[in-house]
């Protein structure tokens, strides 16, 4: 690829920002939860902006949004690139947004150089990464990769029992075509690293090697609801108690399982959350994550005797639910070396590294050649409205995505 073609730092910025102005939030981040309205306006933003790059664009029935920007021989597998743009409820303004965004500035910039590329290239939008409203995380590309049925995506609902197939029907995002049907040649996801890494050894570029295993559990707690005042406290059956101490046994195991181990209580909710009603109900989620499978089993085979072992302990009945496996994955050789490759010639050591954060291009590693490109985000803070990037490093990860993806698509025209 003639090494002269940059992108354009700027229009990336700007579509980045314009993009961020849907569901801005007061402290300068982004609240846009899957298959909300403000999904919908962002989406429809996007179909917009690849229109007017001459893409085509289609929808499948998980919402997926598929833009394709023709190459020199149509009849191979596009080199796919892509990411997501729903967000946590305090979620920045880069997570998964840089991706798409880079996915299109690569087909801006193939226009600006009237650039053939060998197999057609194709930017993709992924419905419900974050796992936020709807779990589990990556769903739909997950059912593009054929790790769960559709139908088992559709029924996925929120804690309103609204479902993801009623919410997309309702903001035009039910397509037709069968999700998991388009032929990959192969994918790459362009991501800020979320992490601090980069940033602390001031590298602008993470070849990313593989990204760690993840499993999530439900966990309902169960005592008695009583009076805060009469109830003697050795008569009390205080579910918030138990839960107290299985959150402190969820923290020791991460701690005991270092230096890769990550252990983290998002979401709990205390029924009836009354000041003067002893807790009889609390619901909690676990998000265990390692690098290392068997480590990662452990950790939840540890999870489950402390639950039980502290359940017995206050005569609480509890209910342990695993609600999700992502086992650790390994990127495809070919793909990083040729984001290496690209980082090299563009200047920049290319930093191996893991991902800590789960991503689509987990799923898609399942049915692609696939790879991702990392840069640096401010003090390594995401999932956050804080989260900060400088433009000049996300324009490098850019670059990088559009010379590995040109490589892969001329490569595979070359046969
Ligand atoms: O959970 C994750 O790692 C991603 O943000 N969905
Ligand atoms: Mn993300
Ligand atoms: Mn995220």
């Amino acid at each position: 690829m003639t090494t002269n073609i940059r992108i354009n730092a700027d229009r990336l910025w700007e579509s980045l920002m314009e993009l961020a102005k849907i569901g801005a939030t007061e402290k300068g981040g982004v609240c846009r939860l899957a298959l909300t309205d403000l999904d919908r306006d962002a989406r429809d933003l996007f179909v917009k902006w690849c229109k007017e790059a001459g893409c085509t664009v289609s929808v499948d029935n998980m919402g997926n949004i598929f833009a394709r920007r023709p190459g020199r021989d149509n009849s191979l597998p596009p080199i796919m690139t892509g990411s997501h743009i729903d967000t946590q409820p305090t979620g920045g303004k880069f997570d998964g947004c840089y991706g798409v965004m880079a996915g299109l500035e690569v087909i801006r910039t193939l226009n600006d150089y009237n650039y053939e590329t060998g197999a057609p290239v194709e930017v993709v939008v992924w419905t419900n990464e974050e796992g936020s409203r709807f779990a589990p995380a990556m769903v739909a590309s997950g059912v593009f990769a054929g790790a769960f049925d559709v139908n088992y995506g559709l029924s996925r609902a929120d804690v309103d029992g609204k479902t993801m197939g009623e919410e997309l029907k309702r903001i035009g995002y039910a397509g037709t075509e069968e999700c998991g049907k388009r032929p990959v040649g192969a994918f790459f996801e362009a991501h800020i690293e979320q992490g601090p890494i980069l940033e602390a050894e001031n590298k602008t570029i993470g070849v990313v090697q593989g990204v760690q295993g993840i499993r999530w559990y439900e966990v309902t707690v169960t005592g008695m609801e009583a009076h805060a005042g009469p109830t003697p406290m050795e008569r009390r059956r205080d579910a918030l108690v138990g839960t107290s101490e299985m959150v402190l046994a969820v923290n020791r195991i991460g701690m005991s399982n270092l230096p890769y181990a990550c252990a983290t209580v998002g979401m709990l909710q205390n029924m009836p959350n009354s000041r003067n009603v002893i807790p009889g109900r609390v619901f909690f989620t676990v998000d265990f994550r390692h690098p290392d499978a068997k480590i990662l089993e452990k950790m939840g085979a540890e999870l489950k005797a402390e639950v039980e072992r502290i359940s017995k302990q206050r005569r609480l009945d509890t209910e342990f639910k695993e609600i999700w496996y992502s086992p650790p994955v390994k990127f495809a050789d070919e793909c990083v070396a040729a984001v290496a490759q690209a980082s090299k010639d563009l200047g920049y050591e290319g930093r191996p590294i893991i991902s800590g954060a789960g991503h689509d291009a987990v799923y898609l590693s399942r049915v692609a050649p696939t790879g991702m490109v990392f840069v640096p985000c401010k003090d390594g803070i995401s999932h956050n409205e804080i989260e900060d990037a400088k433009k000049e490093d996300l324009a490098a990860g850019c670059d990088v995505l559009l010379r590995a993806m040109v490589d892969r698509a001329n490569a595979a025209a070359a046969g």
